[in-house]
Protein backbone atom coordinates (compact mmCIF):
# COMPACT_ATOMS: atom_id res chain seq x y z
CA UNK A 1 0.00 0.00 0.00
CA UNK A 2 1.12 3.72 -0.87
CA UNK A 3 -1.63 5.92 -0.60
CA UNK A 4 -0.73 9.25 -0.34
CA UNK A 5 -3.20 12.81 0.41
CA UNK A 6 -2.45 16.16 1.23
CA UNK A 7 -4.34 18.93 3.02
CA UNK A 8 -4.35 22.70 4.71
CA UNK A 9 -6.20 23.97 7.47
CA UNK A 10 -5.98 27.64 9.19
CA UNK A 11 -5.74 28.21 12.45
CA UNK A 12 -8.18 29.94 14.72
CA UNK A 13 -8.79 32.02 17.38
CA UNK A 14 -11.75 31.48 20.22
CA UNK A 15 -13.70 34.52 21.12
CA UNK A 16 -15.59 32.57 23.99
CA UNK A 17 -13.03 30.04 24.52
CA UNK A 18 -12.28 26.17 25.91
CA UNK A 19 -10.40 25.60 28.65
CA UNK A 20 -11.11 22.56 30.63
CA UNK A 21 -12.44 18.78 29.95
CA UNK A 22 -15.02 16.86 30.88
CA UNK A 23 -13.08 13.96 29.56
CA UNK A 24 -9.64 13.98 28.69
CA UNK A 25 -9.36 10.63 26.59
CA UNK A 26 -12.30 11.50 24.44
CA UNK A 27 -11.16 15.56 24.65
CA UNK A 28 -14.98 16.35 25.79
CA UNK A 29 -14.98 20.17 27.05
CA UNK A 30 -16.73 21.32 29.89
CA UNK A 31 -18.21 24.23 27.60
CA UNK A 32 -18.71 24.88 24.16
CA UNK A 33 -16.28 27.80 22.09
CA UNK A 34 -16.62 29.98 19.46
CA UNK A 35 -14.28 31.28 17.67
CA UNK A 36 -13.12 33.20 14.43
CA UNK A 37 -10.36 30.45 11.38
CA UNK A 38 -7.72 32.73 10.24
CA UNK A 39 -6.54 33.27 6.35
CA UNK A 40 -3.14 34.07 7.17
CA UNK A 41 -1.71 31.40 9.66
CA UNK A 42 -1.95 28.05 8.09
CA UNK A 43 -0.13 23.74 8.23
CA UNK A 44 -0.33 22.03 5.38
CA UNK A 45 0.23 18.56 5.79
CA UNK A 46 1.10 15.39 3.22
CA UNK A 47 0.40 11.46 4.74
CA UNK A 48 1.23 8.97 3.29
CA UNK A 49 0.55 5.22 4.24
CA UNK A 50 3.64 3.41 2.94
CA UNK A 51 4.15 -0.57 3.41
CA UNK A 52 7.43 -0.43 3.44
CA UNK A 53 7.60 2.01 6.93
CA UNK A 54 8.61 0.01 10.13
CA UNK A 55 7.85 2.60 12.47
CA UNK A 56 5.18 5.92 11.79
CA UNK A 57 7.76 8.94 10.20
CA UNK A 58 6.98 12.55 11.50
CA UNK A 59 8.74 15.65 9.32
CA UNK A 60 8.03 19.41 10.29
CA UNK A 61 9.33 22.55 8.39
CA UNK A 62 12.18 20.02 6.92
CA UNK A 63 13.14 19.05 10.56
CA UNK A 64 12.82 15.20 11.57
CA UNK A 65 10.94 14.96 14.69
CA UNK A 66 10.04 11.92 16.77
CA UNK A 67 6.37 10.72 15.85
CA UNK A 68 5.04 9.81 19.73
CA UNK A 69 2.45 12.46 19.57
CA UNK A 70 1.04 11.86 16.28
CA UNK A 71 1.06 7.80 16.31
CA UNK A 72 -1.94 7.52 18.86
CA UNK A 73 -4.40 9.74 16.24
CA UNK A 74 -2.89 7.53 13.63
CA UNK A 75 -3.95 4.53 15.40
CA UNK A 76 -7.44 6.35 15.22
CA UNK A 77 -7.27 6.54 11.74
CA UNK A 78 -6.10 2.83 11.00
CA UNK A 79 -8.35 1.71 12.97
CA UNK A 80 -11.34 2.94 11.74
CA UNK A 81 -9.62 2.27 8.08
CA UNK A 82 -9.10 -1.25 8.81
CA UNK A 83 -5.12 -0.79 8.21
CA UNK A 84 -2.01 -1.50 10.16
CA UNK A 85 0.18 0.76 7.64
CA UNK A 86 2.76 2.79 9.22
CA UNK A 87 2.91 6.50 7.80
CA UNK A 88 4.66 9.53 6.74
CA UNK A 89 4.05 13.22 7.58
CA UNK A 90 4.78 16.19 6.57
CA UNK A 91 3.41 19.26 7.97
CA UNK A 92 4.96 22.71 6.55
CA UNK A 93 3.74 25.41 9.24
CA UNK A 94 3.24 28.69 7.53
CA UNK A 95 3.60 31.56 10.05
CA UNK A 96 5.37 34.39 9.32
CA UNK A 97 8.32 34.71 11.92
CA UNK A 98 7.87 31.48 14.12
CA UNK A 99 4.98 33.56 15.58
CA UNK A 100 4.32 31.11 18.47
CA UNK A 101 0.65 31.04 16.91
CA UNK A 102 1.24 27.66 15.19
CA UNK A 103 -1.34 26.32 17.12
CA UNK A 104 -1.98 22.82 17.50
CA UNK A 105 -5.70 23.43 15.75
CA UNK A 106 -4.23 23.81 12.08
CA UNK A 107 -1.88 20.65 12.50
CA UNK A 108 -4.96 18.16 13.53
CA UNK A 109 -7.07 19.55 11.49
CA UNK A 110 -4.48 18.93 8.22
CA UNK A 111 -3.52 15.82 9.79
CA UNK A 112 -7.16 14.71 10.35
CA UNK A 113 -8.33 15.64 6.43
CA UNK A 114 -4.68 14.24 5.08
CA UNK A 115 -4.43 11.04 6.88
CA UNK A 116 -8.24 9.64 6.57
CA UNK A 117 -8.27 10.41 2.71
CA UNK A 118 -5.01 8.83 2.46
CA UNK A 119 -6.27 5.93 4.60
CA UNK A 120 -9.03 5.38 1.74
CA UNK A 121 -11.62 7.22 4.42
CA UNK A 122 -14.13 9.56 2.68
CA UNK A 123 -15.52 11.32 6.17
CA UNK A 124 -18.03 14.01 5.97
CA UNK A 125 -16.83 17.40 7.70
CA UNK A 126 -18.65 16.69 10.68
CA UNK A 127 -16.88 13.41 11.03
CA UNK A 128 -13.38 15.24 9.96
CA UNK A 129 -14.40 17.73 13.08
CA UNK A 130 -14.69 14.98 15.10
CA UNK A 131 -11.12 13.37 14.29
CA UNK A 132 -9.66 16.17 14.94
CA UNK A 133 -10.88 16.91 18.30
CA UNK A 134 -9.22 13.65 19.45
CA UNK A 135 -6.13 15.39 18.71
CA UNK A 136 -6.37 18.63 20.18
CA UNK A 137 -9.97 20.11 20.99
CA UNK A 138 -9.53 23.72 19.38
CA UNK A 139 -8.58 21.15 16.25
CA UNK A 140 -12.22 20.49 15.38
CA UNK A 141 -13.06 24.15 15.10
CA UNK A 142 -10.20 24.48 12.09
CA UNK A 143 -12.60 22.48 10.23
CA UNK A 144 -14.81 25.10 9.52
CA UNK A 145 -14.09 28.76 8.15
CA UNK A 146 -15.32 31.90 9.49
CA UNK A 147 -17.06 31.71 12.61
CA UNK A 148 -17.20 28.22 14.34
CA UNK A 149 -18.92 26.96 17.15
CA UNK A 150 -17.55 23.85 18.85
CA UNK A 151 -20.72 22.58 20.41
CA UNK A 152 -19.63 20.51 23.25
CA UNK A 153 -22.10 17.90 23.35
CA UNK A 154 -21.58 14.81 25.86
CA UNK A 155 -19.89 11.88 24.05
CA UNK A 156 -17.79 11.09 20.81
CA UNK A 157 -20.40 12.02 18.41
CA UNK A 158 -22.06 15.01 19.55
CA UNK A 159 -19.16 16.58 20.84
CA UNK A 160 -18.59 18.65 17.22
CA UNK A 161 -17.82 21.49 15.74
CA UNK A 162 -20.50 23.44 13.45
CA UNK A 163 -20.33 26.44 11.11
CA UNK A 164 -22.01 29.77 12.00
CA UNK A 165 -21.09 32.11 8.92
CA UNK A 166 -18.55 30.91 7.14
CA UNK A 167 -17.87 32.94 4.34
CA UNK A 168 -18.24 36.19 6.52
CA UNK A 169 -18.63 39.38 4.48
CA UNK A 170 -17.56 41.42 7.75
CA UNK A 171 -14.54 43.33 7.09
CA UNK A 172 -13.10 42.52 10.24
CA UNK A 173 -9.93 40.79 11.64
CA UNK A 174 -7.27 40.07 14.04
CA UNK A 175 -3.88 41.78 14.61
CA UNK A 176 -1.35 39.44 16.42
CA UNK A 177 1.20 41.38 18.37
CA UNK A 178 3.97 38.76 18.71
CA UNK A 179 5.56 39.57 21.66
CA UNK A 180 7.52 36.45 22.68
CA UNK A 181 7.26 33.81 20.28
CA UNK A 182 9.12 31.49 22.56
CA UNK A 183 7.90 28.10 23.78
CA UNK A 184 4.76 28.53 26.53
CA UNK A 185 5.89 27.84 29.94
CA UNK A 186 2.95 25.75 30.71
CA UNK A 187 1.24 23.76 27.92
CA UNK A 188 -2.44 24.58 27.73
CA UNK A 189 -3.23 20.71 28.34
CA UNK A 190 -1.86 20.79 32.09
CA UNK A 191 -2.83 24.23 32.39
CA UNK A 192 -6.61 23.80 31.78
CA UNK A 193 -6.20 20.53 33.99
CA UNK A 194 -5.00 22.21 36.44
CA UNK A 195 -8.17 24.90 36.79
CA UNK A 196 -10.44 22.35 36.58
CA UNK A 197 -9.21 20.60 40.03
CA UNK A 198 -8.13 23.75 41.76
CA UNK A 199 -9.30 26.95 40.53
CA UNK A 200 -12.96 28.40 42.83
CA UNK A 201 -14.06 30.19 39.62
CA UNK A 202 -14.74 27.16 37.46
CA UNK A 203 -18.29 26.72 38.13
CA UNK A 204 -19.07 30.28 37.23
CA UNK A 205 -16.34 30.36 34.18
CA UNK A 206 -18.97 27.32 32.60
CA UNK A 207 -22.23 28.81 33.43
CA UNK A 208 -21.34 31.92 31.69
CA UNK A 209 -19.42 30.45 28.90
CA UNK A 210 -23.28 30.00 27.43
CA UNK A 211 -24.15 33.29 27.45
CA UNK A 212 -21.07 34.62 26.11
CA UNK A 213 -21.98 32.15 23.06
CA UNK A 214 -25.41 33.42 22.95
CA UNK A 215 -24.07 36.99 23.07
CA UNK A 216 -21.65 36.15 20.73
CA UNK A 217 -24.12 34.67 18.25
CA UNK A 218 -26.42 37.87 18.28
CA UNK A 219 -23.53 40.12 17.73
CA UNK A 220 -22.75 38.75 14.54
CA UNK A 221 -25.93 37.72 13.23
CA UNK A 222 -26.81 42.09 13.95
CA UNK A 223 -23.09 43.19 12.48
CA UNK A 224 -22.81 44.52 16.15
CA UNK A 225 -19.06 44.61 16.61
CA UNK A 226 -18.79 46.54 19.83
CA UNK A 227 -21.01 43.82 21.68
CA UNK A 228 -18.34 41.26 19.64
CA UNK A 229 -15.24 42.99 21.16
CA UNK A 230 -16.66 43.15 24.23
CA UNK A 231 -17.97 39.92 25.06
CA UNK A 232 -14.56 38.43 23.52
CA UNK A 233 -12.68 40.57 25.68
CA UNK A 234 -14.29 39.76 28.86
CA UNK A 235 -14.73 35.69 27.96
CA UNK A 236 -10.54 36.05 27.48
CA UNK A 237 -10.12 37.83 30.74
CA UNK A 238 -12.26 35.48 32.23
CA UNK A 239 -9.89 32.53 31.23
CA UNK A 240 -6.79 33.94 32.85
CA UNK A 241 -8.82 34.59 35.80
CA UNK A 242 -9.07 31.27 36.40
CA UNK A 243 -5.19 30.48 36.20
CA UNK A 244 -5.03 33.31 38.22
CA UNK A 245 -7.01 31.65 40.99
CA UNK A 246 -5.78 27.83 40.69
CA UNK A 247 -3.69 26.57 43.37
CA UNK A 248 -0.66 27.15 42.74
CA UNK A 249 -1.58 29.94 40.85
CA UNK A 250 -0.22 30.30 37.35
CA UNK A 251 -0.27 33.08 34.35
CA UNK A 252 0.55 33.52 30.46
CA UNK A 253 1.04 37.25 31.27
CA UNK A 254 4.69 38.75 30.96
CA UNK A 255 4.81 42.65 31.72
CA UNK A 256 4.57 43.05 27.46
CA UNK A 257 1.36 41.57 27.64
CA UNK A 258 0.37 44.20 29.96
CA UNK A 259 1.79 47.03 28.14
CA UNK A 260 -0.07 46.16 24.92
CA UNK A 261 -4.00 45.38 26.54
CA UNK A 262 -3.09 48.99 28.29
CA UNK A 263 -1.95 50.44 24.71
CA UNK A 264 -5.75 48.79 23.04
CA UNK A 265 -7.27 50.41 26.16
CA UNK A 266 -5.38 53.75 25.42
CA UNK A 267 -6.84 53.60 21.21
CA UNK A 268 -10.28 52.95 22.74
CA UNK A 269 -10.19 55.65 25.07
CA UNK A 270 -9.60 57.85 21.93
CA UNK A 271 -12.44 56.59 20.00
CA UNK A 272 -11.09 53.31 17.98
CA UNK A 273 -13.05 50.41 18.63
CA UNK A 274 -10.89 47.32 19.07
CA UNK A 275 -10.31 44.69 21.87
CA UNK A 276 -7.72 42.03 22.79
CA UNK A 277 -7.62 38.46 23.63
CA UNK A 278 -5.11 36.20 24.75
CA UNK A 279 -4.78 32.61 24.91
CA UNK A 280 -2.39 30.32 26.50
CA UNK A 281 0.59 32.39 25.95
CA UNK A 282 1.70 36.13 26.11
CA UNK A 283 1.00 37.25 22.87
CA UNK A 284 -2.06 39.69 22.36
CA UNK A 285 -4.22 39.38 19.76
CA UNK A 286 -6.39 42.27 18.95
CA UNK A 287 -10.11 42.09 17.30
CA UNK A 288 -10.68 45.09 14.95
CA UNK A 289 -12.55 46.46 11.81
CA UNK A 290 -10.42 46.84 8.65
CA UNK A 291 -10.81 50.47 8.56
CA UNK A 292 -9.43 50.87 11.55
CA UNK A 293 -5.96 48.45 10.85
CA UNK A 294 -3.64 52.07 9.46
CA UNK A 295 -4.59 53.54 12.94
CA UNK A 296 -4.01 50.62 15.49
CA UNK A 297 -0.78 49.68 13.59
CA UNK A 298 0.78 53.45 13.81
CA UNK A 299 0.00 53.46 17.62
CA UNK A 300 1.02 49.98 18.51
CA UNK A 301 4.45 50.00 16.08
CA UNK A 302 6.91 52.02 18.02
CA UNK A 303 5.92 50.09 21.35
CA UNK A 304 6.46 46.30 19.44
CA UNK A 305 7.92 47.12 15.77
CA UNK A 306 5.93 46.95 12.46
CA UNK A 307 7.29 43.08 12.01
CA UNK A 308 5.71 42.02 15.06
CA UNK A 309 2.51 43.20 14.19
CA UNK A 310 0.86 40.75 11.78
CA UNK A 311 -2.87 41.25 10.56
CA UNK A 312 -4.78 37.92 9.15
CA UNK A 313 -8.49 37.97 8.26
CA UNK A 314 -11.18 35.37 8.27
CA UNK A 315 -10.40 32.73 6.91
CA UNK A 316 -11.36 29.25 4.92
CA UNK A 317 -12.10 26.07 6.18
CA UNK A 318 -9.63 22.91 5.80
CA UNK A 319 -9.29 21.76 2.13
CA UNK A 320 -7.48 18.95 0.10
CA UNK A 321 -4.24 19.78 -1.52
CA UNK A 322 -2.83 18.39 -5.10
CA UNK A 323 -0.21 15.88 -4.22
C1 LIG B 1 -9.19 27.87 22.76
N1 LIG B 1 -7.04 27.20 23.83
O1 LIG B 1 -10.42 27.80 22.87
C2 LIG B 1 -8.36 27.77 24.02
C3 LIG B 1 -8.11 29.10 24.64
C4 LIG B 1 -6.01 27.99 24.40
C5 LIG B 1 -6.71 29.05 25.17
O2 LIG B 1 -7.84 25.40 22.81
O3 LIG B 1 -5.65 19.70 25.24
O4 LIG B 1 -4.38 22.76 22.08
O5 LIG B 1 -5.08 19.60 22.81
O6 LIG B 1 -7.45 19.86 23.53
O7 LIG B 1 -6.90 22.72 21.86
C6 LIG B 1 -5.57 25.33 23.27
O8 LIG B 1 -5.75 24.05 23.69
O9 LIG B 1 -5.80 21.72 23.89
C7 LIG B 1 -6.89 25.98 23.29
P1 LIG B 1 -6.01 20.15 23.87
P2 LIG B 1 -5.70 22.77 22.73
O10 LIG B 1 -8.64 28.06 21.66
Amino acid sequence: MLNSASARAHTNIALAKYWGKRDEELIIPMNSSLSLTLDHFYTDTQVTFDDSLTADFFELDNRILPATKLTPFLDLVRQKAGIKTFAAVKSFNHVPNQAGLASSASAYAALAAAASKAAGLELTRPELSRLARRGSGSASRSIYGGFVEWQEGHDDLTSVAVPIEEETDWKIGMLAIILNAGVKKIASRAGMQHVVKTSPYYPAWVKESQADIDALKQAIANRDFTQLGEISESNALRMHALNLAARPPFSYFEASTIRAITMIEELRAQGVSCYYTMDAGPNVKVLCQEEDLPTIKAYLAPAFGTENLLFARPGQGVKFLEG
